[in-house]
């Protein structure tokens, strides 16, 4: 005994597997293990310490007997069943427990009909969870609901050291604090290709966000091919063949976001912004002069030809027979009047028009055409927040915040104010170009959309927010990496209730939710030192 308490102090002292604690700087490295920790956090939850098994092929996804069924819901059961059991790839069969009580069904009942049926602003998410052996219910109004309680579901579900999947006795009563809860990708500056904007959606599903704004086309290129319009990404996509956006691509798109409750909302942005329309639609950009003669450079849409507002009202119709969200975005920020100033066909049209020289107003006269077109083709509308300064549109118009004028709180008030619905953008870009993996995403986490000096009723007209990835430094090999999990920040966010601030609570479900999504399959990026249990491939 004596020799064998001798060898081990001398194990201890000499060949102990961390001899670094003494080490100034040194910090033990984290470990993340799901644990069943939800992310964004439920509005309402109890769990107890009662915890059950999962086992395959005992347990079941089943419908209720008066729900409706349709292929959203079908569809979802499969992947949660394949995103609950896969464990390396392999749908390895849990350890059974004979002393442990099963968790062998989880009934679903979705009260609205779904077959066929498209997210949109105005869906209800509600679900409640009641997760108790042997049978767990869920019950939405709609398939959307029944989605985000399935994600509910599979992040409670937790695996121990010896393989087992367990479940605790647990009930949620969830919604969403706001209704619109978006990405912004912007497939312009750099193309990405559909394999990186799918996994992006199976993120956005995984953090319950439920709008892929998807700014499609700018100046830089013009990857969306069109059916009126072929020419414009022939000529103006990077590649033509390889870089761009079929019908087909984009059907797949809207259709792979539909299955996940996310709504697609193109931004078909104008009259700035536009470079690449030129060379694949002539006659739509403004012709720039040098004094009385044009220069050769072209820059916004000519805001003083019919031929213009004809080309968007076809090029618009097309839009809303492809995208079927009821919304477009029609950009119109960041417009500069240079060239406009220099070309004296549009001097004179200023004059004729009794604007003087004040260029806004030609601007707004744009705009207001381009809104009008859309109203007509049953489109309506949002708009980045210059649009909603320089002039009165009607009250169904929503405007997106996304610069500092002058700060944050003023633009929200001042958009309020005048009565338009809203959604924050400013202080959510994750592609900032200088970036701080580590603590960033507690700046995001700590702006409220709904904090800034109005009346209830002001507050009530932000109706959400998004995250925001513009795309000059980012392609398909950064994406993922740069998004996630600091958009989960964003979107604990938007849907929590908003008194769930503690950042320390906030800093142990991020944590999970990134190692949950390497576990999916996603090179969602590590926030601290440490390791996730899942990372080995
Ligand atoms: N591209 C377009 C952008 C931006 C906007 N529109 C933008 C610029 C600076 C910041 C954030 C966004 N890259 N088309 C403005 C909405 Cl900080």
């Amino acid at each position: 005994m004596a020799v064998l308490s001798l060898f081990a102090v001398f194990l201890a002292l000499f060949v102990s597997p961390l001899p670094c604690h003494d080490v100034p700087g040194y910090q033990k490295p984290v470990m993340v293990q799901q644990t069943g920790k939800v992310l964004p956090k439920p509005q309402t939850m109890t769990a107890s310490t009662e915890a059950y098994a999962l086992a395959m092929p005992s347990f079941k996804f089943t419908y209720g007997s008066s729900s409706e069924m349709c292929d959203i819901v079908d569809q979802a059961f499969q992947r949660y069943y394949d995103l609950i059991f896969d464990i390396d790839g392999l749908r390895k069969a849990p350890v059974a427990s004979k002393d442990m009580s099963e968790l062998n069904t989880l009934q679903v009942m979705v009260k609205e009909p779904c077959t066929g049926v498209y997210p949109s602003l105005e869906s209800s998410e509600n679900y409640t969870l009641t997760v108790a052996a042997p049978m767990g219910t869920l019950v939405a109004d709609s398939a959307w609901g029944v989605l985000r309680g399935l994600e509910t579901f599979s992040q409670l579900v937790y695996r121990t050291d010896n393989g087992m999947m367990l479940i605790n006795k647990t009930t949620i009563d969830d919604f969403p604090r706001f209704a619109h809860r978006g990405i912004l990708l912007d497939t312009s500056r750099h193309f990405i290709p559909l394999k990186y904007i799918k996994q992006n959606l199976d993120a956005m599903a995984y953090n319950k966000f439920n709008v892929f704004h998807w700014h499609i086309v700018d100046d830089q290129s013009f990857p969306y091919q069109s059916v009126v319009f072929p020419d414009l990404s022939a000529k103006g996509a990077f590649n033509p063949y390889t870089h761009l956006y079929t019908q087909d691509d984009i059907k797949d798109v809207i259709e792979y976001s539909r299955l996940r409750g996310i709504r697609v909302v193109p931004e078909f942005d104008t009259p700035g912004h536009t470079a690449s329309w030129g060379a694949g639609l002539p006659g739509f950009l403004t012709p720039c002069y040098d004094g009385t003669t044009p220069n050769g450079k072209y820059y916004a849409a000519n805001p003083i030809r019919n031929t213009t507002y004809d080309m968007m009202t076809k090029l618009l119709k097309e839009v809303k027979d492809v995208f079927p969200d009821k919304y477009v975005h029609l950009g119109g920020d960041e417009v500069n009047f240079n060239c406009w100033k220099s070309n004296p066909d549009i001097t004179k049209f200023m004059e004729t028009m009794g604007f003087g020289t004040d260029y806004s107003k030609l601007e707004q006269y744009y705009i207001k055409n381009i809104l009008d077109i859309s109203t007509s083709i049953g489109r309506n509308y949002i708009v980045w927040q210059e649009v909603l300064d320089n002039g009165v549109q009607d009250k169904s118009t929503v405007g997106e915040v996304w610069f500092e004028h002058p700060t944050i709180q003023a633009v929200l008030e001042r958009l309020t104010a005048k009565g338009y619905r809203t959604l924050l953008s400013a202080g959510w870009y994750l592609n900032h170009d200088v970036y701080n993996p580590g603590t960033d995403w507690s700046t995001f986490y700590k702006l409220d959309p709904q904090v800034f000096n109005g009346t209830q009723e002001q507050k009530d007209l932000v109706i959400g927010g998004e995250a925001c990835m513009w795309g000059e430094y980012v392609d398909g090999t950064n994406l993922i990496a740069r998004l996630w999990p600091r958009a989960s920040a964003v979107a604990e966010r938007l849907w929590s209730a908003k008194d769930v601030t503690s950042m320390a609570d906030a800093a142990v479900r991020i944590d999970e939710q990134r190692c949950r999504m390497v576990r999916r399959g996603l090179n969602a990026e590590p926030l601290h030192p440490g390791f996730c249990q899942f990372e080995y491939d």
